[in-house]
């Protein structure tokens, strides 16, 4: 069968874009004590007492810490909600996010 008079394909394949992930980010201060931002960062993100020391001296040491990744809006729920109990007992402790490259 001969390819003259056949259709020209109309269907145009769009690529997505996947939403990139965010990182959340535990920042050092000079008063929150060791025990409390270990303790925030096991009831947030599920840390183990081993994982939450080490992302705890890490941030003490260096100034910041990625503490885990996660799609945008639960990055932004986790960083809230760990700042806010971080507020509530008087601690200036601190966790932003920002996206992955
Ligand atoms: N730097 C605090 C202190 O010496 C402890 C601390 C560690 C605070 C990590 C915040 O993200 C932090 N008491």
């Amino acid at each position: 069968m001969s390819d003259i008079g056949a259709k020209p394909r109309l269907k145009t394949r769009t690529k997505i874009e996947q939403p990139r992930l965010h990182k959340v980010l535990l920042l050092n201060d000079d008063f929150t004590p060791r025990e409390f931002v270990v303790t925030v960062l096991k009831s947030e993100f599920r840390l183990s007492e081993d994982q939450a020391y080490r992302v705890m001296v890490t941030a003490h040491r260096l100034g910041v810490c990625v503490v885990a990744v996660f799609a945008r809006d639960i990055a932004e729920t986790k960083a809230t909600r760990a700042t806010d109990m971080a507020r509530a007992s008087g601690h200036p402790l601190t966790f932003t996010t920002e996206p992955e490259e």
